[in-house]
């Protein structure tokens, strides 16, 4: 009955044209109004922030209803819902997004045409939203967005970061952080839900006792006690109702348990725990790499992953299943370790807060959880001291070791007298310091492990994870990593989507193995034109951007040859950058010299810590003040960084390019996910055998990819027989030539010091190999310039590698993940009219 009466109610909330209108009209109407009823604005008055913000909370009306009737068909149906865990989501700007969904586009560009304003500069006016560092956040990102569009019932929960990743401005060359003021202004797309906060208890102590059965039991008394508040994100997938909520908990202070020390005359003592509280989320840790061993990075963890078990728990409550069934309704994905500790939470909830038996919830953990890996670097794998856990997670810590002690009875049945392989899987690292293995503890806890390429899920079951691929072979699976088609081709690159729709029609979209049609095109004179004009236009667009933020003028007919990422060694820019330089002397050397004139465009954020990859950054800018100010080269050659790369600008970048850099000493780049990006968009790639690079060079064929280098069998090999990087330099003087330029101080205004740093690690460990793979990398540059002059093939080779890059869509990606891990179907929305 209560439902009967909801769904009236929201039948005619659907009909009101103002609140949920598709076309120019009411549109027009929802940004006036909002403009008044909302921002409180002159209309002559009104900035286009305003309009911005009036055409976001018209949007989000037409979200809500969708939203809305979303919840109504989950909860009318027996469904079960994917959880993806994660601490970060790098969304990117909604307000495009969410248009390109709505199908509306067209509607609320005419509508604020008549409103005087251009549609593309109210996009730019979005802030956004930098809730991630890399790869791993903009994964979750797309993962979200393809479980929308295929209709699967999903939550992604994470943390709502008041300062998301630093900004990143240039100033002499180097890199300076400015604090991510992201909500300055407000964010119109997510909605605060205090009515289903959830308290999370911090440090304090464990008691046992009995309860009323005479069953033993433990108590966490706490230290403290603090609130996560819920901000709820609509996440509308592509033409379609479904949308789903991406949950993110912010911390605030819990004033009836820091308010006692008020109610007793101690109100600074309350006012410095509310200030500690809410320090909790205020911003994301900017490492791209090694768990620091924060104190407060660990809380973050589970603060939001606490939050988000009790929140499935609650919903759980509701449905009025028994908890056994707990598994049959949710899974939950760990997105790298960083949430892993929710395998220990989830015992404590089932365990000391419902009675559930040890084994029973045992079952249940393991039967909810999935555990991804991103990384096989070893010293990027988390652990925590133990002193620190101790501290703030008492009880967790009994339960980890509880945990531990039935698992390595376990190991020691099957493979007796084996205490180095018990060493060596033990949740807790005994070598020194102790220490967590919260990778060991997703994998003990979890019934599914997976690598996000194949290469590296083979190295994951070889190296880092050998012992548990022993014990569970059956855990493990490979699943490679997808971008979402939407916001990396339809909305990046307008040009190329138009010119395929106009052959594919436009379902192409949601079903991107549709692409393969495009394929015979690429022997179609009139087509490849077609194709390099929007490459050329996107080119252009780009190099405005470049100019309008650096001043450094790039022609749009040169090679754009493009490398953006996070800046980190084991991505080796710096070998890019000894490619540039060996052209750069060749071209002094000898001014003559046939040569197709590139522009090297460089982009990526480093970790404020990170030395060496600051000095990467400093680099580039000492080599393009070079290059681009000597007459003698920069007709032929030049470079540029294009500062704060993120998700925004990421969109004007890929498009544009015509050679992708995908050049990682094999073995360390779990998978990338640039890579696709620029391939999907018409882009060649020259590419190390490292990640999924060698799936696209597969999909796209051997012949239409620029591969180089040790492969990652051979480069272990190289480590095992002794490294010499010096001899590689002896042996090769333009290799030596361009470290003496480095060290001479050519790109540092004579300083000679400012890259010793870089240069002794290249000359004396070389740890990511540039010397070993520096010839053959400069070989295949040479083949890439070669390739370069024939135009019509370049073109062909161009169109080729957008039309066999159908399987890298996060929407091929999400299907396996739901088939063959969470046990997830889709559900029809459909919308009352
Ligand atoms: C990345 N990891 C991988 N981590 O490096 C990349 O190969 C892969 O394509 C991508 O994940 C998606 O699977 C990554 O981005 C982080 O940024 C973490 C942030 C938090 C601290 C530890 C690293």
């Amino acid at each position: 009955m209560e439902s009967r009466i909801a769904s009236a109610v929201n039948s005619r909330y659907a009909a009101d044209p103002v609140r949920t209108g598709l076309g120019v009209e009411p549109l027009k109407r929802a940004v006036l109004d909002n403009l008044t009823f909302h921002l409180g604005r002159m209309l002559r008055q009104a900035k286009p922030h305003d309009y911005y913000l009036a055409l976001a909370y018209a949007v989000r009306d037409r979200l809500l209803q969708r939203w809305m009737q979303t919840h109504e068909t989950y909860a009318n149906h027996s469904i079960k819902v994917a959880c993806y865990l994660s601490a970060e989501f790098m969304v990117g700007p909604h307000l495009g997004s969410n248009l390109l969904s709505l199908g509306i586009e067209d509607a609320a560009r005419e509508a604020l045409a008549e409103l005087g304003q251009d549609l593309d500069l109210i996009l730019d006016e979005e802030e956004e939203p930098g809730l991630g560092n890399g790869g791993l956040g903009r994964l979750a990102a797309c993962y979200l967005e393809s479980l929308a569009t295929l209709e699967m019932p999903s939550v992604g929960y994470g943390i709502r970061y008041e300062f998301g990743i630093f900004d990143q401005e240039i100033r002499d060359g180097w890199q300076a952080e400015i604090t991510d003021k992201w909500l300055r202004h407000g964010n119109p797309w997510e909605i605060v839900r205090p009515d289903i906060a959830c308290a999370v208890k911090v440090g304090g102590h464990t008691e046992g006792f009995h309860d009323g059965d005479g069953r033993y039991r433990v108590r966490w008394v706490p230290g403290h006690v603090v609130l996560g508040i819920p901000y709820d994100t609509p996440i509308l997938g592509y033409e379609i109702n479904t949308c789903n909520t991406m949950r993110l908990w912010s911390a605030q202070a819990c004033e009836s348990f820091d308010f006692q020390a008020f109610n007793v005359g101690d109100y600074y003592r309350a006012v410095d725990a509310k200030v500690i509280s809410e320090t909790l989320t205020k911003v994301l840790y900017p490492n791209d790499e090694p768990a620091v061993g924060k104190k407060l990075r660990l809380m973050q963890q589970y603060f939001f992953v606490s939050c988000s078990l009790q929140d499935m728990l609650r919903v759980h409550g509701l449905i009025g299943v028994p908890l056994e069934r707990f598994p049959e309704k949710f899974a939950v994905q760990l997105n790298d370790t960083h949430p892993s500790i929710a395998i220990a939470e989830l015992m404590r909830l089932l365990v000391d807060e419902r009675g559930v038996i040890w084994e029973k919830a045992w079952e249940i953990t393991q039967r909810t959880f999935g555990y991804t890996n991103h990384t096989l670097l070893p010293e990027a794998l988390e652990t925590w001291p133990l002193p620190l856990f101790q501290s703030m997670l008492p009880r967790h810590l009994e339960i980890i070791y509880e945990i531990n002690r039935r698992f390595l009875e376990e190991v020691r049945l099957r493979f007796p007298a084996d205490e180095a392989r018990v060493a060596r899987v033990s949740l807790i690292d005994e070598a020194n310091e102790k220490r967590v293995r919260m990778a060991h503890l997703a994998c003990v806890g979890s019934h599914a492990i997976n690598g996000v390429a194949r290469l590296h899920t083979e190295l994951l079951q070889k190296s880092v994870l050998a012992d548990f691929y022993a014990l569970w072979p059956e855990r493990f699976s490979n699943k490679t990593n997808g971008v979402t088609p939407r916001r990396f081709v339809r909305l990046a690159n307008p040009g190329l989507s138009t010119l395929i729709s106009s052959h594919l029609g436009e379902s192409w979209i949601r079903d991107l193995e549709q692409l393969k049609a495009v394929e015979p095109l690429a022997e179609d004179d009139d087509f490849r034109r077609r194709w390099r004009q929007v490459k050329l236009e996107n080119k252009r667009r780009l190099a405005k951007q470049i100019y309008d933020r650096t001043g450094v003028e790039l022609p749009p007919e040169w090679l754009f040859d493009v490398q953006v990422k996070r800046i980190h060694e084991y991505k080796r820019q710096h070998l890019n950058l000894l490619h540039i330089i060996t052209l750069y002397a060749r071209l002094k050397n000898k001014p003559t010299l046939e040569f197709p004139p590139r522009a090297f465009i460089f982009a990526g954020k480093a970790a404020p810590g990170y030395d060496r990859a600051k000095r990467i950054i400093r680099l580039v800018h000492g080599v393009a003040e070079v290059v681009n100010g000597d007459p003698d080269v920069n007709r032929r050659l030049r470079v540029a960084f294009f500062p704060d790369f993120n998700v925004k600008n990421a969109q004007y970048i890929y498009p544009a390019a015509d050679l992708s850099e995908q050049i990682s000493t094999a073995g360390k780049e779990a998978s990338g996910t640039g890579n696709m990006k620029f391939a999907l968009n018409g882009a060649l790639t020259i590419g190390t055998l490292d990640g999924a690079n060698v799936e696209i060079r597969d999909a796209v064929g051997a012949e239409n990819f620029f591969l180089f280098g040790q492969n990652a069998d051979e480069v272990a090999q190289l480590r095992r027989a002794g490294y010499r990087p010096w001899e590689y330099v002896e042996d090769n003087p333009e290799l030596a030539e361009a470290l003496t330029l480095i060290r001479d101080g050519l790109f540092s205004r004579g300083d000679r010091e400012m890259f010793r740093p870089l240069l002794d690690d290249i000359m004396i460990r070389d740890e990511y190999l540039l010397c070993a793979d520096y010839a053959d990398y400069l070989q295949s540059q040479e083949t890439v310039s070669n390739a370069w002059r024939d135009t019509e093939n370049w073109t062909r080779v161009s169109i080729l590698n957008t039309a066999r890059m159908g399987r890298f869509s996060s929407d091929r990606a999400i299907r396996e993940y739901c088939k063959e891990i969470w046990g997830v179907r889709p559900v029809r929305v459909h919308l009352e009219e």
